[in-house]
């Protein structure tokens, strides 16, 4: 029997783990107690890690689709296929032809950092898409304008906080978001010990909100309102202590002067009374810190939204302070080094609807119409990377059916899901064990400096290949296929992208560490299996800001325009029988995949619409009955369970569910779960008015009962 260590790379929370194995078998996996970062924690997901390395749905082999079955082919084969399609399409139709999606796990894999990402680059199409606008789109924004950098978020200092205001998380069931904090319950129950306060504004009484020392209902898309009033209040009582190297207050003010604690009471249902206390005890505390995630950024208003919770933290002087809002120092620093760009807005727009690019990225909301839309720039093929939009993004069926009409479509995922079962070749990665591991972007969004470098727990399987290494043997064959370079100074060029290529992640990562000036290398973190332990977060402004005159325009004129647009559209509570939808996350769920491992899926059903009694007895029903759920785009039937955890007038479905239930399909035993696919119900049109972030969270709903079979 062997100790080993490993980092965690199913979430953002970047766990370190303590495996105990003997030759191939998983006896035992733990948090690492002496881990820096995550101090011993782990949630039930990481135990199924054990469940993806031993399922026999998980592929291992690349697989071509004959009809309606598949076949499995040589990696050969597979890579010439795949290359020769993608260099035809694109000198036939043009390099917009070729459609790219890149899902969620990129984020969590570290070659798919070095290389997939350098593949994406080589193919170079304005038909970019990423999970990035079905999530933190607006907040990524935001930072791009106000600190000069898409990743340069604010963290909460949340082990010296003591007021810890939280919009639209659920840290207790995510494990944290764009705030790598693993272990929130005890970090939560050290506030409340040093007699700290979180407070929680969600549509649902989350398990965050349980835990909370207060939990107020807002109606799903108002948030915007009520942080407005916040702010409004600040000025009004004269409460704002901004930074010196802060511009443009004034506009700030005349900007939220219309967004009145009454305004936001009548549009969000939260007491303005309630809203002006909070807004004072915010700015009475010296370490409070304003937090805003999912739910804040998929709706209607998402980047004014999280304007306004940057406001907050800015104007009461709680940014970049112990106790407040901090910038991390991670030992790779992708920010201050620019291995991720600043990100740039609006250079170009989607071509049928007209819709922003962030960062060389198109809104996911536009995917469908890029496919089925003749004309020139039409995607005719498509690559997905680790993802699965046509259960994670809107309108799930109209993208399946645009998927049908490609030319060609291929996906690098190990599992046949509801997205890559239209693929004509899928190319499978080895398994997650079997990779090293180190978190590149998460350490930047750390609650602490850490930085953790773990190698396989298994050796690669004979006749695999890595994430990384799928990239490197398709861009070698797509430059190859692209033909003889037209210049000398092309020619090099293509060989110093070979070259880059042809450099394993590890060697990458090792030069990056040693040229830190931490005195790190792989060599010495693989070491230390808890890795470096950096301390907590410190204050850096202004000097480590990413804009060119190291200052902070906090009137960006984007956004004031849709303010005054919020301002006037003034929202009013619907005080009919009117319902919308929210989405949900459970802590044994991870988005649309792990739903193959059962000791995640046994126990209590949880895919049920989730509806508030009086709801319910309003429309004649009760809990467990069937009904019809429709919205503009779709109507999916599903069981009802009545809960007074949800705001009356909001009804709730998880997001993830719904495998393969649509076309009757069996893709993998995950089939056989009940519940589905909420994004069925979630609509393209629906839209975050800047960013065009898709807005699935404030969908207009009905729930009918469903007449029982006799
Ligand atoms: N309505 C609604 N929709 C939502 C959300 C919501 O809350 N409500 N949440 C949104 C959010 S926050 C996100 S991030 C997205 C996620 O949406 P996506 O990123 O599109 O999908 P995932 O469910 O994360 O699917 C991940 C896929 O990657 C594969 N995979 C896992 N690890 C690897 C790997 O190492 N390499 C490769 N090549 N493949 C791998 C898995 O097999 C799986 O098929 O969904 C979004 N959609
Ligand atoms: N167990 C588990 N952990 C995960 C994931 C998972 O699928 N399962 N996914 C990971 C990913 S990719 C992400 S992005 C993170 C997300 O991390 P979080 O953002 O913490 O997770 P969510 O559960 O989506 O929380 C969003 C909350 O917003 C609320 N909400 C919805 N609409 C509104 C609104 O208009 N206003 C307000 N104030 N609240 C609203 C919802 O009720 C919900 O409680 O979680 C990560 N961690
Ligand atoms: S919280 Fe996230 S990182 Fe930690 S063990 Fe669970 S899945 Fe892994
Ligand atoms: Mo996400």
């Amino acid at each position: 029997m062997e100790t080993r260590h490993i980092g965690c790379p199913l979430c953002e929370a970047s766990c370190g783990l303590e495996v105990q194995v003997e030759g191939l078998q998983i006896a035992s996996i733990k948090g690492h107690q002496d881990d820096p970062l995550s101090r011993g924690h782990i949630c039930p997901k990481a135990i199924a890690l054990q469940d993806i390395q031993a399922d026999p749905d998980r592929l291992r082999k690349p697989v071509r689709r004959v009809g309606d079955t598949w076949e499995e082919i040589s990696w050969k084969d597979a890579i010439d296929l795949v290359a020769r399609r993608i260099v035809e399409t694109q000198q036939e139709h043009g390099r917009d032809a070729v459609g790219v999606y890149l899902g969620n796990p990129n984020v969590h894999s570290l070659g798919a950092l070095t290389h997939g990402i350098q593949l994406h680059r080589l193919i170079r199409s304005k038909n970019s898409f990423s999970a990035t606008s079905i999530d933190q789109l607006p907040l990524q924004l935001m930072c791009h304008l106000l600190y000069g950098h898409q990743l340069m978020v604010p963290i909460p200092d949340i082990d010296r906080t003591d007021y810890f205001l939280v919009f639209g998380g659920n840290p207790m069931a995510s494990n944290g978001s764009l705030m790598t904090v693993p272990d929130f319950p005890g970090r939560i129950r050290e506030l409340k010990a040093r007699d700290g306060k979180m407070i929680v504004f969600d549509p649902r009484r989350t398990e965050t909100a349980r835990v909370a020392g207060e939990h107020h209902f807002i109606r799903p898309g108002t948030d915007v309102y009520v942080l407005l009033a916040m702010v409004h209040t600040l000025f009004e009582e004269d409460l704002t202590r901004p930074p010196a190297y802060v511009d443009h207050i004034a506009e700030v003010r005349a900007a939220v002067e219309p967004f009145t604690p009454e305004l936001a009471a009548r549009a969000s249902g939260v007491p303005a009374d309630e809203i002006v206390r909070i807004a004072r005890e915010f700015a009475a505390s010296p370490r409070a810190a304003a937090y805003g995630r999912m739910g804040t950024c998929t709706q209607r208003h998402g980047t004014v939204t999280q304007w306004a919770i940057h406001l907050l933290n800015i104007l009461t002087g709680n940014f970049d302070r112990e106790g407040g809002v901090m910038f991390t120092q991670p030992a790779v620093d992708v920010v201050g080094k620019g291995l991720i760009s600043r990100g740039h807005f609006d250079k170009w727009r989607s071509r049928v609807r007209g819709l922003p690019e962030f960062g060389g990225e198109l809104p996911v909301a536009a995917m469908a119409e890029e496919m089925l839309t003749p004309g020139k720039g039409q995607i005719k093929a498509f690559l997905t990377v680790a993802g699965n939009p046509v259960s994670s993004t809107p309108d799930g069926q109209g993208l399946a059916e645009a998927l049908m009409s490609l030319d060609f479509m291929v996906s690098i995922d190990f599992y046949i899901n509801e997205t890559t079962r239209f693929a004509d070749v899928i190319l499978p990665p080895s398994g997650p064990l079997e990779r090293d591991h180190y978190d590149l972007v998460f350490n930047a969004l750390a609650v602490r400096n850490t930085a953790r470098y773990t190698k396989p727990l298994f050796p690669q399987q004979p006749g695999t290949k890595q994430d990384w290494e799928i990239s490197r043997d398709l861009a070698l064959r797509i430059l190859r296929l692209r033909g003889k370079p037209a210049s000398v100074k092309h020619a090099a060029k293509v060989a110093q992208q070979a070259a880059r290529f042809a450099i394993p992640p590890r060697r990458q990562l090792d030069m990056l560490l040693r040229s830190s000036k931490l005195g790190l290398s792989t060599a010495k973190l693989a070491r230390t299996p808890g890795g470096a332990d950096l301390g907590p977060l410190r204050p850096g402004l202004p000097g480590r800001l990413q804009t060119r005159d190291k200052r902070i325009d906090l009137a960006p004129v984007v956004v004031l325009d849709e303010v005054r647009h919020v301002a006037l559209s003034q929202q009013e509570m619907g005080a009919d029988d009117s319902l919308v939808l929210i989405g949900r996350r459970h802590q044994r769920d991870n988005n649309s995949w792990l739903h193959n491992a059962d000791r995640l899926t046994r126990g209590k059903a949880r895919h049920q619409l989730y509806m508030h009694p009086e709801d319910l007895a309003a429309r004649g029903l009760t809990d467990g009955d069937r009904v019809g759920v429709a919205s503009r785009v779709g109507e999916v039937e599903i069981e009802v369970a009545s809960t007074d955890e949800m705001m009356r007038g909001v009804v709730s479905l998880p997001h993830g569910y719904g495998q393969g239930r649509a076309k009757g399909v069996r893709l993998s035993k995950a089939t056989d779960l009940p519940g589905v696919s909420v994004n069925d119900l979630t609509d393209p049109e629906l839209l975050d008015g800047i960013s065009a972030n898709a807005a699935v969270n404030g969908v207009p709903v009905t729930v009918r009962a469903l007449v029982q079979p006799v």
